[in-house]
């Protein structure tokens, strides 16, 4: 039985600022079999992007990837169901929307490399700090095992 697996998504400026989109991307995520346990749209401060994307800070993309994630608002959700993480990133597709095929998220609502629609979690470790970045416990769904019958 696959692990059922919590994961981070987003949904990039380019894609919110598009009508309809974001109900389109979300019905695809439920879709598939994923739960939105946490959701909410928010416009990123130029300090919280910077602080999701540390990890980028030497890369020479990090200073337009900062200008793109706060030039709109951003769908922030939890997602949760088996291998949340690897569903979520096949549903995506590759990172470069010119290299997406048809189908996925960014091959179908994303422009480029940067304007690619959507980021989701790589792996369980990035998941549960990314997660812990944007949701505390009270603005997210129990994991079903803390739920008292
Ligand atoms: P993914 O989000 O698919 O895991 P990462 O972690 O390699 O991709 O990159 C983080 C974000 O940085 C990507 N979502 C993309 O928007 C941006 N990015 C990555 N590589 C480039 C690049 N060469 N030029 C511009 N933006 C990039």
């Amino acid at each position: 039985m696959a692990d059922v697996q919590r994961t981070l998504s987003i949904i990039k400026p380019d894609a919110t600022g598009r009508p309809g989109v974001v109900g389109q991307i979300l019905a695809r995520f439920e879709e598939a079999g994923l739960q939105i346990v946490a959701l909410k749209k928010v416009q990123l401060s130029e300090e919280l992007a910077k602080g999701f994307y540390a990890v980028h800070k030497e890369r020479p993309f990090y200073g337009d990837l900062i200008k793109f994630m706060t030039s709109g608002p951003v769908v922030v959700s939890v997602l949760e169901g088996p291998d949340a993480i690897a569903k979520n990133r096949e549903l995506m597709g590759p990172t470069n929307s010119e290299e997406a095929p048809a189908g996925t998220i960014r091959g179908d609502f994303g422009t480029d490399i940067e304007r690619n629609a959507a980021h989701g979690s790589d792996a369980p470790e990035t998941a549960r700090v990314e997660i812990a970045y944007f949701f505390n416990a009270s603005e997210m769904l129990a994991p079903v095992e803390a739920v008292p019958a």
